[in-house]
């Protein structure tokens, strides 16, 4: 009986003592374990005359509930202790005004801007629409087949409601754009798009600015012109510019349009993979089957379209080799950009 008084005053001064949680459960293994002391001392119930078994079974089962509830109160404690210590540690008041600390633009948000301004300076008009679109105005009425890998569900986000996705360019705003206006029409859809790709060289979620002219005279080599004015106003100077024959169903004829490498001055290095030619963007005389669709009569008007990557020009414009720190939201990355 006094071995058992004892046990309890070291146990209960063991639990006080006991600073972190890793060293009370050290003490409640020691006590309470599968061979702690006080379990023993319940198995010794066996080796106690009869007459003293009562007694000493009762006596034991208190110390053992003593210890439970010395060990769990203990326990509360020290969690409080550490979510204390963290809070006073880890928090950020996020209303205290900081000093010499100003908030920037999203090196994205720059150059969208940065695009959108060239073409503003142009006379052309700023259009945005919705993100969730029609598949119709983003697939059907640009003559991409319904057999088109693009539309493919591994391509291409569809939402819930039937005939409607998440908008894979900006196209879809052009036609709306045509579908309520007359032409003269001169515009750039900036905005998000979104296609289901996620690897190193792309996002599932990024941004375009595409450009429509529709009018009485439009033409390829009006098209080429504004295309290298906007590429020489973009990059701040006269930069070889080519256009390659392409193909897109939407557009005929169809070129892609390279730049000599900014990052090598064209001797050939990674990013130009060696042939001293970026592309930067893709464009083309709209198909009439578009235009009629739209509503646009092509005996009286024509268009040209173009459309780029604002991330590709991001990466160009500040020298940034990996898409991905776009999304990351790293402060120190975005802080560069004050
Ligand atoms: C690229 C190519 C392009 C267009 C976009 C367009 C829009 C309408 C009608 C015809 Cl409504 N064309 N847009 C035309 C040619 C190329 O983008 O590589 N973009 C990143």
């Amino acid at each position: 009986m006094s071995d058992l008084e004892s046990l309890r005053s070291k146990a209960l001064e063991e639990i006080s003592k006991a600073e972190t949680l890793q060293k009370l459960h050290e003490v409640k293994a020691k006590y309470l374990g599968r061979k702690g002391l006080v379990t023993e001392a319940l198995k010794r119930i066996r080796e106690i005359p009869p007459e003293e078994r009562r007694n000493y079974g009762k006596k034991v089962n208190e110390l053992k509930e003593a210890l439970e509830t010395a060990l769990r109160e203990k326990e509360e404690a020290l969690k409080k202790k550490e979510v204390e210590k963290a809070l006073a540690s880890e928090w950020e008041d996020l209303t205290v005004p900081l000093e010499n600390t100003v908030g920037s633009l999203h090196p994205i948000t720059l150059t969208l801007r940065r695009i959108v301004d060239v073409f503003r300076g142009m006379g052309f008009t700023v259009e945005e629409g919705p993100e969730i679109e029609l598949e119709e105005y983003n697939f059907d009425m640009l003559r991409i087949p319904p057999d088109h890998p693009a539309r493919d569900m591994q391509d291409t986000f569809y939402v819930n409601k039937e005939g409607y996705l998440l908008r894979t360019h900006t196209s879809p705003v052009q036609i709306r754009t045509m579908l309520k206006r007359k032409p003269p029409i001169q515009m750039v859809a900036p905005g998000k798009v979104y296609r289901r790709d996620d690897d190193p060289t792309h996002s599932p979620m990024f941004h375009q600015v595409e450009g429509l002219v529709v009018n009485e005279t439009a033409n390829f080599r009006h098209m080429k012109y504004v295309i290298e004015e906007f590429l020489k106003e973009f990059f701040e100077t006269d930069l070889p510019v080519r256009f390659r024959a392409s193909f897109f169903p939407f557009t005929e004829p169809s070129a892609e349009v390279d730049i000599g490498c900014v990052i090598c001055g064209m001797k050939g290095c990674r990013v130009c993979k060696g042939t001293g030619w970026l592309e930067v963007m893709g464009c083309g005389m709209v198909h009439p089957y578009v235009l009629e669709a739209c509503g646009v009569d092509t005996d009286l008007y024509q268009g040209f379209a173009f459309g780029m990557g604002v991330e590709r020009l991001a990466m160009l414009l500040f020298g940034i080799d990996n898409i991905k720190v776009f999304y990351e939201n790293d402060v120190r990355f975005l802080r560069q950009f004050s």
